[in-house]
């Protein structure tokens, strides 16, 4: 289904014309791991976005309908599982949950959801769904939310309904994303900055097309092998409440009593962060020499101390690198699969594109897929109802 046909194929299910909303995914550019921690990102909204359709029932009950995804659900509104169902629709279910928390009376409503992202790519697909689905479902209380608010109560629906233990990362660019830039966030304050990215370069985004099975556990392992970080330094330094406290001089100065594994979780983010503060400069500077170096460097600190890279994340890294064109690419996103993200000159970007797949089938024996992309703009209305 295409994007236009959206209002008649809601009104073909459940009769009316309903209010869009719109929700992109995003690519990060640098600042890996590090949005649990409070640390640096730096992430960018892309082209591929989840749309919701959405008009009031009269009764309580939320009806929730996709084309790109299997089932329909129907749930009372005043009987919301506390627990999350196993399917896709727990990313609406959780925001209505949490919005229900917050002391919002929901209207019953009818959801069909479309979705363009695509799934278990690493682009934030489930982000989008809840953003997406906060926004429709305010909509017909007339409540309105700053966006960053809007972005915390989506990763509290992940966090608590879902029960992944994301970060902020996603939410928040899928909400404040701008085009033609990236966004440098502090995960803890939540200031950002818009970093623009320089006009003729381009996001090119190779999708692996594999998710290892390690992917989910492994995330929530990670933000505990942080969370173990953080109190050993804490314990020498009292002001450390997360892992962006720790100084490069306080990590060095301590590197000999951590256990071997939580040296190298904690070594990935206190450099992370920086590089990811220095990226943000070299990016406005438009110096992507510099850029490029930085990326790389992230790259091989996921793989290498983060572990969280694979043998196909790697070697799509690798066919990029003499590519005419390239100016610096890494994994993206959780890891264990899912995309690069690569800045590559524009007039060069199909190229890219054709020539990467090549070396990665080649390598892989596995097709890619690749889409340049560039940065967007975040969530928002796209009409009332016709
Ligand atoms: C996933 C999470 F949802 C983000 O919060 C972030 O931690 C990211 O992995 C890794 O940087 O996308």
């Amino acid at each position: 289904m295409k994007v236009e046909e959206l209002p008649d194929h809601f009104e073909k299910i459940f009769g009316g014309r309903p209010r869009i909303y719109r929700a992109p995914g995003r690519v990060n550019l640098i600042g890996e791991h590090t949005d649990y921690s409070d640390g640096f990102v730096m992430p960018a909204a892309i082209g591929f976005s989840t749309y919701v359709a959405v008009a009031p029932r009269p009764d309580r009950k939320l009806v929730i309908y996709s084309e790109e995804f299997p089932g329909h659900f129907e749930f009372d509104l005043d009987r919301l599982p506390h627990q999350r169902t196993g399917a896709w629709c727990d990313y609406v279910l959780g925001v209505a949950g949490v919005l229900q928390q917050q002391g919002q009376k929901l209207a019953g409503a009818n959801l069909l959801v479309h979705g363009e992202i695509p799934v278990g790519a690493g682009l934030s697909s489930s982000a989008a769904v809840e953003v997406a689905s906060a926004l429709a479902l305010m909509s017909l209380t007339g409540a309105s939310l700053p966006l960053p608010e809007v972005a915390k109560l989506c990763r509290q629906a992940e966090n608590n309904f879902v029960g992944a233990r994301v970060g902020i990362m996603d939410q928040f660019v899928s909400c404040m994303g701008k085009a033609g830039c990236a966004i440098l966030l502090d995960c803890r304050s939540l200031e950002f900055k818009l970093v623009p990215i320089p006009r003729n370069t381009r996001l090119v985004v190779c999708n692996t097309t594999v998710k290892h099975e390690l992917a989910n556990g492994t995330y929530n392992t990670r933000r505990e092998e942080c969370e173990e970080g953080a109190r050993y330094f804490a314990a020498w330094d009292p002001a450390v409440h997360a892992l962006r406290d720790v100084s490069v001089d306080l990590l060095n100065r301590h590197a000999a009593d951590l256990p071997p594994t939580i040296l190298k979780r904690c070594t990935h983010v206190v450099l992370e962060n920086q590089r990811t503060i220095d990226a943000a400069r070299a990016l406005s500077d438009g110096d992507l020499a510099r850029m490029g170096v930085l990326m790389r460097e992230s790259h091989n600190s996921l793989r290498d101390l983060y572990e969280v890279s694979c043998r196909e994340l790697d070697i799509m890294v690798e066919a990029a690198q003499d590519l005419p064109g390239f100016c610096g690419g890494r994994m993206t996103g959780g890891g264990f699969g899912g995309c690069t993200v690569n800045l590559v000159q524009e007039q060069h970007a199909s190229d890219f594109a054709a020539q990467i797949s090549d070396r990665y089938r080649q390598a892989t024996g596995i097709n890619p897929q690749v889409y340049i992309c560039s940065a967007e703009a975040g969530a928002q209305a796209m009409s009332g109802p016709a």
